[in-house]
Order: C-alpha cells, then sequence, then structure tokens
C-alpha cells in the first residue's frame, strides 16, 4: 500500500477515535474469541494477524467513507470497518465525509466519478462486479471499493477483508473482479414445520411450526455468509413446497426473511407447488393454459412484490416424485414455466423450473428403461419454447448428486433456453457431512466439461458446461449457478466444521468457476483455521483427496454410491437399488456389472451427447474406467484401461479407500496444538468415526460383489476372510445424526461366535439392557481392537447408547467361527 501523505492528520484522527475505537475493538475480538471456534463464523473470523504481518498494512487507512446511504453501501462500510477493525488490530471508523484524510472509499462508480471524475475502471464493467484500487483522491491515499452496483461494493467489501485476513499484498491494488454469471443462488429444502429436507445441520433458519420464525438472526447471518462469496439470492423452502407457503398470510411473514436478506443485497425466492391455483386458490383447475390459472399467478405475485419488490422470482418442482404437474392437464413444462414467467416478468423476477422430472415407476426389468434420459427427453423437445425469464434448472448429473456421474447431456441440448446447473451442497449421496467430501473437484469436472457443440460446424470451439449455463455459448439472457445448501440452526451452520468448505466452493465457483479447487480450498483453510502453513497444508490435502477416497469405498468407476436407495441415502445397501422403479440400477447379476447405457445394444442415452461426445463414451476402448459401469454392463472378468479386472479393481479400491479413510485419522493428529483444541478433538472424533464407516462399507461392499461373482479377492482379503469369518457381521450407527445413539447390527444376520473384535473409536460401556456390550476405543488393527462380549448369538443386536461418541461402533467381526 502507498504510504498516506497525511501522516499528522492521520495521526490526529487516530486519537480523536483512539479510545473509543479500542474499547469497540476490544468488544468485538472478545465476543469474537468467545464463539470464534463454534464455527459460526465460518469463513468470516477476521482473527488478528499477527504483529509481524499486522505491520505490513500499518499505513491503512484508519477510516472508511461512504459515498452513499443505501442499505447495502452501508451494510458494505459496517462490515469493512468491522473485519478491518478485527483484523489488523487497530480501529477503522466508518465516516460520512467529506473526504479530509486517507480512507477506503466505497461507492459505486457513478458515485465515484463525482468524488473523483478522472478515475475510471481499466475495463468496462457490468453487474456485480467490483474494482478495487489504491489511488490517491483530492490528494489523500485511498483504497477504492467500487462496482455499478451496490451489491458489487459490498462484495469488493468482502474481497479486500479476505485479503486482509489472508495477508495478501495490497499495494498498489488495481483489481477489477466480474461475475461469470448473473444467477449465483441457493436452495434450501425447508419445510414449514421447520424441518430440512436432507438438512444435516439442525433445523430451518427460516420457518419452525409452520410459521416464520420469530427470531431471524440467523437468516441474516446466512445472508451474511453468502453475500461475502458473491451469492445474490436465496430460495428459502423445499422444492417439494407446501401450497400454503402462498397464502396470503404467510407471504407478509416471508417478508420479513426479505427484509433480514436485503442489506446483503441477497434476493428472497420461493418454491412453488403447482396446483396453488386449485389448491390454495380455490379454482377448479390448475391447468396452465386456462386463463384463469394465468390471472391467478399474475394476481398473486402483484401481491408478492407490492409486499416484496425485490422478490426475486419462484422455482417449480412438478411431475416429479408425485408431485402435481402441467402433465395431468396434458400440458407441456413451457407451459407451466410460462404462465408464471409471464406474471413474474413485468416486476423482473424469474421461473427457476428444475428439468429433475423423471418417472419413479419405471419397469426395471426392461432393460431399455432409462431414468437418466428423462431430463433430455423431457426438456431438449422444448427448447426455445420457454420465457426468456424462465430457467431451467439442471441437476450436474442425468441421475441424482451420485458419488461420481457424468455431465448432463442436457446442458447441451438448450440452445435457445436459459440454464442454470443445480449443484447439491449439502451432502445427501456423500457421507451426509458426517465424512468428508469436499465436492469442488467433482463440480469442476462438470463443469470443465467439454461438450464439442460447434464442432461439426466450426471447428472446435470449446464449449465447457460452465459457458454453457451462463449463457455464454448461445447469448442468452441470463443463466449461472444454484446450489442446494441447507444450512440450519446448528452453530457451525451445516452440522460440520470442514463441510463448510463446499459452500464456500459453491459460491468461489459460482463467481468464478475457472478458480482451481486448489485456491478455492486454501483461501477457505486460511480464513477458517488459520495462516499456519502445518494447518494449511494438511486440511487442504485433507480436503481435496477426500472425494476420490469417500467414492473408492463406496462406489467406485461410476456403478453410483451403492447406497440405501430407497432409505436414508447413506448405508452401504447395494441391494435396494435394483427391482424397483427408481431407476438408479447398477444392473449387479452373477455375471457382470454395469448400465448398458449404449447407443448400439444399451438404453440408447449416449446419443443424447452431441456427436463428438458420443464415441468418448460409446467405445469401451475411450471410456473412462471411472465412469465405466455408468455407461457399459461389462463381466466382473473385464480389464479397465490400468490393466485390473472390474472384480478385482472393486476390491482393490474398497480396500485401499478405508486404509486412506483411516490415515485422515492419522493426519488429523499432526494439528494437535496448531488448531482450537476443542475443534481439534471434535474433528478427530468424526474423522475416527469415518475411518469405520470406511470399513462398513468396505466389507458391505466386498461381501456383496464377491457373493454375487464368485471370484475371490486376488489379495485373499474378502475370500479368505469369508471362510474365517463366515459369519461376520457389523454394528453401526444407523441414525440420521452423526451424534444419536441407535445401533443396529446390520448383516448378515445370526453370528454364531459370542465374542467379536470390534472396531470403534470411544471407550464406552454400551448397556443394551440385555445383552450388555462393552468396547474399548480403537482402530480397525488388532492391537488396538477391542472386544464385544455377550452379544446373543440367535438374535439381531440393537445396541442403545446415550451420549456423543457411541457412534464409534462401526465394525465387529466374527473371530471364533473360524
Ligand atoms: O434425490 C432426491 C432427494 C429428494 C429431493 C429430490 C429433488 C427435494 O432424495 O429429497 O427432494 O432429489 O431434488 O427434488
Amino acid at each position: 500500500m502507498v504510504q498516506p501523505n497525511s501522516e499528522r492528520s492521520t495521526k490526529n484522527r487516530f486519537s480523536q477515535f483512539a479510545a473509543l475505537g479500542a474499547i469497540l475493538l476490544c468488544l468485538v475480538v472478545l465476543s469474537n474469541s468467545a464463539y470464534a471456534e463454534t464455527g459460526a463464523e465460518a469463513w468470516l473470523r477476521y482473527s488478528a494477524l499477527p504483529r509481524q504481518l499486522a505491520k505490513r498494512y500499518a499505513p491503512f487507512p484508519a477510516s472508511a467513507v461512504a459515498l452513499g446511504d443505501s442499505l447495502v453501501l452501508k451494510t458494505a462500510q459496517r462490515e469493512l470497518t468491522r473485519g478491518a477493525s478485527q483484523i489488523l488490530g487497530h480501529p477503522v471508523s466508518a465516516d460520512n465525509g467529506p473526504l479530509s484524510h486517507p480512507a477506503v472509499i466505497l461507492g459505486t462508480l457513478a458515485q465515484l466519478h463525482n468524488l473523483a471524475p478522472k478515475l475510471n475502471p481499466p475495463q468496462e464493467m457490468t453487474n456485480d462486479g467490483y474494482w478495487l484500487k489504491s489511488a490517491k483522491v483530492h490528494g489523500f491515499h485511498c483504497l477504492i471499493v467500487t462496482g455499478p452496483t451496490d451489491r458489487g461494493v459490498l462484495y469488493g467489501a468482502f474481497a479486500l477483508l479476505s485479503k486482509l485476513a489472508r495477508s495478501e499484498n495490497i499495494d498498489s491494488l488495481d483489481e477489477v473482479q466480474l461475475p461469470y454469471a448473473p444467477i449465483r443462488w441457493v436452495n434450501q429444502w425447508d419445510n414449514l414445520d421447520g424441518r430440512i429436507e436432507r438438512g444435516y445441520g439442525g433445523p430451518s433458519l427460516f420457518f419452525s411450526e409452520e410459521k416464520v420464525r420469530d427470531d431471524l438472526t440467523r437468516a441474516g447471518q446466512y445472508a451474511r455468509l453468502l453475500a461475502s462469496v458473491g451469492i445474490n439470492g436465496c430460495t428459502v423452502n423445499n422444492v417439494n413446497a407446501d401450497p400454503r407457503i402462498l397464502d396470503d398470510s404467510f407471504i407478509a411473514k416471508v417478508s420479513r426473511i426479505a427484509d433480514i436478506f436485503r442489506p446483503w443485497g441477497v434476493q428472497l425466492s420461493l418454491s412453488v407447488d403447482l396446483g396453488s391455483p386449485k389448491t390454495i386458490g380455490g379454482l377448479d383447475t390448475f391447468d396452465p393454459l386456462d386463463p384463469k390459472v394465468a390471472d391467478w399467478w399474475r394476481k398473486k405475485t402483484d401481491e408478492i412484490y407490492r409486499q416484496i419488490p425485490d422478490f426475486g422470482g419462484f422455482v417449480v418442482k412438478a411431475d416429479s416424485e408425485g408431485r402435481l404437474g402441467p402433465s395431468t392437464y396434458g400440458r407441456t413444462p413451457a407451459d407451466a414455466a410460462n404462465v408464471i414467467a409471464r406474471a413474474l416478468k413485468p416486476h423482473g423476477g424469474v421461473v427457476f423450473y428444475r428439468a429433475f422430472v423423471y418417472n419413479h415407476h419405471l419397469d426395471w426389468r426392461n432393460l431399455k428403461s432409462d431414468r437418466a434420459k428423462a431430463a433430455y427427453d423431457n426438456f431438449h423437445p422444448l427448447d426455445g419454447d420457454f420465457d426468456d425469464n424462465v430457467i431451467i434448472q439442471i441437476k450436474n448429473g442425468p441421475i441424482d448428486f451420485q458419488v461420481r456421474e457424468p455431465a448432463s447431456p442436457l446442458f447441451a441440448g438448450l440452445h435457445r433456453t436459459n440454464e442454470a446447473i443445480e449443484l447439491q451442497i449439502t451432502q445427501e449421496y456423500t457421507g451426509q457431512q458426517r465424512q468428508l467430501c469436499f465436492l469442488v473437484p467433482m463440480w469442476k469436472e462438470v463443469l470443465d466439461f467439454d461438450m464439442h457443440i460447434d464442432d461439426a460446424n466450426a471447428g472446435h470451439q470449446p464449449t465447457p458446461v460452465k459457458d454453457l449455463v451462463a449463457g455464454r455459448v448461445f447469448h442468452r439472457p441470463t443463466g449461472g449457478f444454484v446450489g442446494v445448501a441447507n444450512v440450519g440452526m446448528d452453530a457451525n451452520w451445516l452440522g460440520s466444521p470442514l463441510a463448510m468448505a463446499n459452500l464456500y466452493g459453491f459460491g468461489r465457483l459460482a463467481w468464478d468457476p475457472n478458480l482451481s479447487a486448489e485456491t478455492i480450498v486454501d483461501e477457505w483453510t486460511r480464513l477458517t483455521f488459520s495462516a499456519d502453513p502445518a494447518v494449511s497444508h494438511t486440511i487442504t490435502n485433507l480436503q481435496l483427496n477426500s472425494w476420490h477416497v469417500y467414492e473408492s469405498y463406496t462406489g467406485p468407476l461410476g456403478a453410483g454410491t451403492l447406497t440405501n436407495i430407497t432409505g436414508n441415502h447413506y448405508d452401504p445397501a447395494p441391494e435396494s437399488s435394483e427391482e424397483n422403479g427408481w431407476g438408479q440400477w447398477h444392473r449387479a447379476d452373477h455375471n457382470g456389472i454395469g448400465m448398458d447405457r449404449t447407443i448400439a445394444t444399451g438404453t440408447g442415452f449416449i446419443g443424447q451427447y452431441p456427436p463428438a461426445i458420443q464415441p468418448l463414451y460409446e467405445s469401451l476402448a475411450n471410456c473412462p474406467d471411472n465412469l465405466l459401469l455408468f455407461f457399459h454392463h461389462v463381466p466382473y472378468t473385464y480389464v479397465l484401461h490400468s490393466g485390473k479386472t472390474v472384480i478385482q479393481h472393486i476390491y482393490d479400491s474398497h480396500y485401499e479407500g478405508a486404509d486412506r479413510a483411516r490415515d485422515f485419522v492419522v493426519q488429523w493428529k499432526a494439528l494437535q496444538g496448531h488448531i482450537d483444541d476443542e475443534l481439534y478433538r471434535d474433528i478427530l472424533a468424526r474423522f475416527e468415526y469415518q475411518a469405520g464407516e470406511a470399513v462398513v462399507w468396505r466389507d458391505a461392499i466386498c461381501d456383496w460383489i464377491y457373493h454375487l461373482s464368485g471370484i475371490p479377492d486376488q489379495k485373499h482379503r474378502v475370500a479368505a476372510g469369508l471362510k474365517a469369518y463366515s459369519h461376520f457381521f457389523w454394528v453401526r450407527s444407523s441414525s440420521a445424526r452423526f451424534n444419536s445413539s441407535t445401533f443396529t447390527r446390520a448383516s448378515p444376520s445370526n453370528p454364531r461366535s459370542r465374542s467379536v473384535v470390534c472396531f470403534c473409536t470411544k471407550s464406552r460401556i454400551v448397556d443394551s439392557g440385555s445383552p450388555r456390550l462393552w468396547a474399548t476405543r480403537g482402530i480397525w488393527n488388532s492391537a488396538a481392537a477391542g472386544v464385544i462380549s455377550g452379544s446373543r448369538p440367535d438374535a439381531d443386536v440393537v445396541i442403545r447408547s446415550t451420549g456423543i461418541g457411541a457412534f464409534g461402533f462401526s465394525c465387529c467381526k466374527l473371530l471364533a467361527s473360524a
């Protein structure tokens, strides 16, 4: 930074504010340290820099001047003064000018122009972008935070604070940042009763007992977090929408949430049920082509805008998983989307119409049935029929947030329609925040996937998914990124401190999908923990490896997560995928595994991709190993590009994955003393638990596939084990929450022995009434393993205990039955 030229005036000013500032600072720092480590502040901890580093910022202006008094600008000013004071350890106070000393100047480009007409950004700026610039204004060395909109200024203020918190050099600052796409939204699947569908971080911030919460403090804090990474909209209720959300009485209540969001530039939107005109509107129809229905949507929307002038729009899930939809009247999704879009249009609102439309009563006996085809089949024929303020919201993959899926071909199938990618931040199929799975690398694979759309015409111009959804390829008026966040009232938002990297990562990617996963996780780690190289190196590594590890002990080779798809979406239960209409089939039988989705012999799904992509997946020779079973049915003895057979890969992958999950514990232990002790222990317990879960998964899947295929593991782990452990079983948490207390024996039934080696993570006595079981703390090796004795050999073991920690029972194998 440039040294201010008027040191004396700075000093005078400083002494004026010093006393008050010091007091304020103490309060801020004290209150911060009192609850910072609950995770509530997430990546906005603004912890004080070590003195040496803080010195670098000695010339940082002691005040921040706002050039206007809009709500958002004032928020930016407050945030900047609070954050900079905390980080730098000296007060930075709010000032309303006129400029008489070095200052941070916060204002829109128009406001800046009035103050300093000669200062112009180095490039054209649109949307919510920002420009950070150190420059002389009226003879004073200032730091300018500006942008075309107030919201851009707020984003700039957060960006400046992030730089300080990560002790980046801000000398000669001159940086323009523009968001990649206008839509950067989160969805919350919150129900009016306060529960969150697929939420693992506590109850809703917004609703409780069928009402909007009286106290919306956390909702405001959430909006702050969202704004800090450039997220500009939030849909607050479940896409499985309760029609009552549109009751007139409810709209007034919901407008309170919008009031709380507004200072942070976050627009509120609502999920709506397409049947609403009938269910709550008293009409005898909800046919989107009926003029009465159009009128109903218009009046309802006008009323919403009367109460919430900056309302964002509606999200629609229709004809999906039992929801009402236009098919009731033989109408199309375009008919349904447009009737709502036309009601929103005069107000500038948008409709997000979800492409997650499929038949969940598919005929599983028919090898040509394929749920993966549904989105494209339903929406591609309608390309061009949707109004300009409709956005088709498309899940990243063609099935449903599995641990690995290819990019949905629909991204390439809409040339005259706006689209947005829907990514799932809440880890429904990827460990439910009880296990570490950093999803940014997965999202990036999809966003960077080149659909080769123009190859036939224009030679190769890359058309990656990120450009398609941002509307850049077909010059669409809008589009972008939607993340299903599902944060809750838990102090740390998502129920796990490390899972917050996914929320941060979503925001950062939505702002700039060209950022690398490494950059994102490094930023997040420094902001959330510290710049201590040991900490950032270890946490960055853990995060970056976690998706592959999770994939390798759950569902490798693109077979899907192999979880309980009809139940909790968490436990291993590969059988649950088959013989039902949900269409998440892996088609494993005695001879082979995988869905044949080829054009030649399978469901034809591959034919939905642009011609230049099809050979990549259609040909076994080209198909990447990690998606093989998504696209092909192959014998277990099929040899992968890696040189291994499919079956051996499955065995090895599960064993390696479980070993690597165990190694997470070892890596984490190296951080003892480097971070807050309570947080250290909390996360350690989670890694220990995950190591146990990985063993559960490993054994369940290896056992299942061994029984199906009859092919032994070349390394004699699975098959040999089955002789010795012919009656192995395991006990594990089957409850929804990490710290819950119900454990059930999972599989198979009726162990004959009375004695088992137990993998568990906490020493404790578990009293189930009868029998009484005990186990000692340890990780899966015979030295550390404890013994459970006394389980009744002839009955399912159901262990009930109380308190966190008992979840640690993860895997038991019989010793004595060999
Ligand atoms: O995978 C499914 C989830 C449902 C969810 C649905 C959707 C909100 O299991 O809980 O419903 O996806 O995305 O609509």
